[in-house]
């Protein structure tokens, strides 16, 4: 007889006869996600059940048949509609672990607290408030989760539970834990996330055992001294502390986890605390509405109106002390687009922001240019911050009654779009709570773990907080500045959005910012190491660590910069962080005919074809060398270290290097060359449709994943994307709106394209390419970023861990946009390949974090369950447990003989090699394409990344750069030593994708 049955979501109404007929043999079964809600009476008789999973079904009370099953260990009755436990529970003496979790509970028996044996816990989910009284006795639970009740005091009951390890109180309405919580000294994992703390006990810091502490969206404004003994939270995400008005540490200081804050407290009780009330107020809107006249109006109170040559380029700012000894650090932002880029940086958390709109010059239609693609900015860089709006230019508009309209039609058109905001937001929530549904399983679950993260994201994403529109003029008279600085000061009451009007520093922190501060002031670009030591002991800071966790804390709050992780920064210091926005002022010029003209001083040493030349390679390749940069810099104060400024281009993403070609250096020189997809504006390559034909050939399959934005995509993501992607695929040619590179012989593609809301009624319908970089877009345009590989389908693993690291990157910059709209998402393989156009099913991306399913092929949705694919094309693990369970070699030498054999016409790359056969391949590259640009050495590098090693040592010491390497074939590759068909194979594949331009043709057996 079966010792163990599985019916997991098998839509069953009753327990089927065999299950009882199993009688008491029968040890666990599992019924979990059915539709029961009742169990016959004979289950009692099933007494042998030691585990019983009865997760997801409809029972609205606690079947009392369990009650007899006096062996059970295990039972799980988690998501059912409980709202009782019975007295008698307590029967079930045997029983270690009970899931109750998700049911309608509000209280548990006294009788309860008999199951003396329970280790583990799970009541989360359900509207529980109290305790039995008893519950203490319950001393073996090791787990315990109350997650979601309504706990409003901390019970004291838990305090007796000494050998608790795990103990969960996220999202109740806690308000304070008591001293003796340092009783628990075995805790190991305590979430006290979502609460309503304003403090913590001092004791907490004696819990040394604690690995994982989670605190974030709570009220607390100061950590107990002493909290940086708790060391072993040795990873940053263990430690969570965001969204708490914290001014003692400040938030900077906790986001550099366990370590800063021990050295933050270890100087405030060395040095005195001080408190330096200041705050960031940025002025935002359209070019010429007038940002930096209002900033002189309201910091001087006189009108100070610029000329239309003081147009702001880059940002500057300006201190303001306000009244009640507030300092406002006012940033105003230079309004073109061009810009956008860099001050996305400045744009923080816990500053006060001015979004400013010429009222003269408005009109309703133009709302989404001049007001709405900032409300888009602000909420997806800094949801849930203040916004205060100006209507400017006041005194050039007679009527008051248009003045009246204009600012009613801002505040309606706001109210629509916040509307709108949330009814997404909400839309999102329901739909991932659905598929969320449709993954439940364990509670441990990965995927579960990504929908409730990304849940957790949507909760977070805040609408902004706008005020009314304050009409204005920063002209003669200064008409209602006034109260537009009184709203300042009122906003900024509310200490509790601006912790830091109270952030408490050591003296010496603070002494350290105003030296480092008045370099600024004397335009110092950079400071070694050794000059901050010099200045850190001067101010009291004599220990590297004091030092470095001033210096990491003064970086994160956007004071200095400085790279400790990155090698070639990591031993200078700037003291001005808008230097990045010099350099990028320096760098990119939306009016590139007047820059690159003979009659610009910076390039008056060059023929005019010469600069011609660079112009075509900056608009059509991207490309700038060293040297022209140098000249674009040339005025710059920040030229002087000129290997600085290359190196923090890199280290903000806005581009990367190129390795220079013979050709290229016979036009431009030796000098490196640098990519700034910034600067693109290519359409595809023509090669594009020959790479990445839209039909799939039979042997090959295609994973494509990413991420759908919807309204608004922050300026710059795509590009810096480009860049990021670049330490993970070799050999790539760009355009405006994608990438096509190599990840050793695999064929990769990034894009970037644009939906347009009424292009189709269909979501997956595919997009187009966007027309300008600074296009604004309809709020119910999508923009799709996808990342796609295809090769042969037995290289699912490979593919995978080509594809990985890049949305990882892509995953990483979303990060920086906490507010944006997303959603990820993995399409059907089946439909990719069945080249199924405008209605392609898209699985939710969480489906990668997926525990590997068990089954082989899984259903296309679309198909009516009729089509299959197999399970690895869209679960990563899956794939890599097929990878190790076979024997397959996986290598890609060994991976590209596989791959070869038997593969027929693939599109533009038509190979076919048994192992007699013999390639033809007819070159006929674009001379622009990268292989041109290849020295010996980069063909040297490229035979490593295939794996073929071998023939490194020949190649050099035949000279074959990029240029000869195009234009081999399979004979002179033979004479080169190249004997291996599969080899010869790899080469000329890869070499084809990277010159795009390549058509092979099979050659008859000779
Ligand atoms: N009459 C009048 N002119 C104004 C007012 N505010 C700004 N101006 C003028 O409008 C033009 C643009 O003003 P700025 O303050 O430079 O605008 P801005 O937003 O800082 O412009 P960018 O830095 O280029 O983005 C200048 O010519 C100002 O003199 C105002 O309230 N009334
Ligand atoms: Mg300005």
């Amino acid at each position: 007889m079966s010792r163990q049955i599985e019916l997991q979501k098998k839509g069953l109404t009753k327990v089927p006869s065999h299950v009882l007929r199993a009688g008491k043999d029968l040890r666990e079964l599992n019924m979990r996600q059915n539709h029961l809600s009742c169990l016959p009476d004979d289950f009692r008789n099933l007494k042998g059940l030691v585990n019983v999973k009865l997760w997801d079904n409809n029972f609205k009370s606690f079947p009392e048949q369990l009650l007899e099953l006096i062996e059970l260990e295990e039972l799980d009755i988690g998501c059912n509609e409980l709202a009782e436990v019975p007295e008698n529970i307590e029967v079930l003496q045997k029983l270690k672990m009970l899931r109750l979790y998700k049911n309608k509970l509000q209280n548990l028996p006294e009788a309860f607290c008999n199951l003396r044996k329970l280790e583990m816990f799970y009541l989360g989910d359900n509207g529980v408030s109290s305790l039995p009284r008893d519950f203490g006795k319950l001393t073996n639970l090791a787990d315990l989760w109350f997650g979601n009740n309504r706990f409003e005091d901390f019970p004291d009951q838990v305090l007796c539970l000494v050998n608790l390890k795990i103990l969960n109180f996220s999202g109740n309405k806690l308000r304070k834990i008591p001293e003796d919580i340092c009783k628990l000294n075995k805790l190991e994992n305590l979430y006290l996330d979502k609460n309503e703390l304003t403090s913590l006990p001092e004791s907490i810091c004696r819990m040394t055992s604690l690995t994982v502490l989670h605190l974030q969206d709570n009220r607390i404004t100061a950590l107990p001294m002493g909290f940086g003994s708790l060391v072993n939270i040795k990873k940053r995400a263990d430690l969570r502390l965001k969204n708490n008005p914290l001014c003692q540490p400040p938030h900077e200081v906790c986001a550099g986890g366990i370590e800063s804050i021990a050295a933050y407290q270890d100087e405030l009780g060395r040095s005195t605390a001080t408190v330096v009330p200041q705050v960031k107020l940025t002025l935002v809107g359209t070019p010429l509405s007038g940002k930096t006249s209002l900033c002189n109006a309201l910091t001087q109170d006189v009108s100070v109106l610029t000329k239309e040559e003081d147009r702001t380029h880059g940002v500057q700012i300006t201190p303001w002390s306000a009244e009640g000894n507030v300092t406002l650090l006012v940033y105003d932002f230079g309004g073109h687009p061009i810009y956008h880029m860099t001050h996305q940086l400045f744009l923080t958390k816990g500053s006060l922001h001015i979004l400013t709109v010429d009222l003269a010059r408005y009109r309703k239609e133009a709302f989404p240019t001049s007001v709405g693609k900032w409300v888009d900015i602000l909420r997806a860089r800094v949801p849930g911050t203040h916004v205060l709006l100006a209507g400017t230019h006041v005194d050039q508009i007679k009527d008051v009654e248009e003045i009246r309209t204009k600012c009613e039609d801002i505040e309606t058109q706001i109210g629509q779009m916040q509307e709108n905001h949330v009814k997404d937001l909400d839309r999102q929530i329901r739909k991932i709570t659905k598929e969320l549904q449709g993954v439940r399983g364990d509670s441990s679950n990965s995927t579960q773990d990504g929908y409730i993260k990304r849940l957790t994201e949507l909760h977070d994403s805040k609408p902004l907080k706008f005020s009314r529109v304050f009409p204005l003029s920063s002209a003669e008279g200064l008409q209602g500045v006034n109260a537009l600085r009184a709203e300042i000061l009122r906003v900024l009451e509310d200490t509790s959005t601006f912790p830091d009007l109270r952030r408490v520093l050591p003296k010496t922190w603070a002494d350290l910012e105003t030296r480092l501060e008045s370099l600024r002031k004397e335009k110092s670009f950079s400071v070694s190491r050794s000059v901050c030591r010099q200045i850190a002991s001067e101010v009291g800071l004599t220990s590297e660590i004091s030092m470095n966790t001033a210096v990491g804390y003064l970086h994160r709050k956007g004071a200095i910069l400085h790279y400790s992780e990155n090698e070639a920064l990591r031993d200078h210091v700037f003291p001005d962080p808008v230097c990045i926005v010099e350099i990028f002022k320096g760098l990119f010029h939306y009016d590139t005919d007047s820059v690159f003209s003979v009659d610009n001083p910076r390039f008056e040493d060059m023929l005019s074809m010469e600069l011609d030349r660079v112009k075509t390679s900056l608009l059509q390749n991207g490309l700038l060398s060293r040297d022209v940069i140098h000249m674009l810099l040339s005025d710059s104060p920040v030229m002087l270290q000129s290997d600085l400024v290359m190196d923090l281009l890199l280290e903000f993403g806005l581009c990367y290097p190129v390795p220079v070609s013979p050709s290229t250096a016979a036009i431009f020189g030796t000098d490196q060359q640098y990519r700034f997809p910034s600067y693109l504006q290519s359409s595809p390559p023509k090669t594009y449709n020959k790479v990445w034909p839209a039909q799939i050939s039979e042997s090959q399959d295609q994973i494509e994943l990413g991420h759908t934005l919807k309204g608004f995509c922050p300026p710059g993501l795509f590009e810096r994307l480009c860049v990021r992607i670049h330490p993970h695929v070799t050999y790539r040619q760009d355009w405006k709106d994608g990438v096509m590179a190599c990840k050793g012989d695999l064929q990769i593609l990034v894009q970037r394209t644009l939906r347009r809301s009424g292009d189709s009624g269909n979501e997956n319908a595919p997009g187009t390419q966007l027309t300008s970089r600074f296009d604004v877009i309809n709020p119910n345009d999508e923009i799709d970023i996808v990342i796609t590989t295809r090769a042969d389908t037995i290289d699912v693993n490979r593919m995978w861990k080509a594809l990985l690291p890049l949305q990882e990157e892509l995953d990483n910059l979303m990060k920086e946009w906490p507010g944006l709209t997303h959603t990820s998402f993995v399409t059907c393989p089946h439909c990719v390949k069945n080249n199924a156009v405008g209605d392609r099913y898209r699985f939710p991306g969480q489906i990668l974090d997926q525990p590997a399913p068990e089954e082989d092929m899984m259903v296309c949705p679309r198909s009516g369950g009729t089509s299959f694919f197999r399970t690895s094309l869209v679960s990563p693990l899956r794939a890599e447990e097929e990878a190790n369970s076979k024997s397959l070699p996986t290598s890609g030498k060994a991976s590209a003989a596989v791959n070869n054999a038997g593969v027929t016409g693939v599109g533009n790359i038509v190979i076919q090699t048994g192992n007699d056969c013999v390639i033809n391949v007819n070159t006929i590259g674009n001379k622009d394409s990268e292989v041109y640009h290849m020295t010996v050495e980069d063909v040297v590098e490229f035979l490593q990344s295939l794996r073929l090693d071998e023939y490194t040592e020949t190649f050099r010491q035949k000279g074959v750069d990029g240029a000869i390497l195009a234009e081999l074939d399979d004979r002179a590759l033979r004479t080169m030593g190249v004997r291996n068909p599969a080899h010869q194979n790899s080469i000329l594949r890869a070499t084809a994708a990277l010159c795009g331009e390549t058509s092979f043709t099979v050659g008859a057996k000779r």
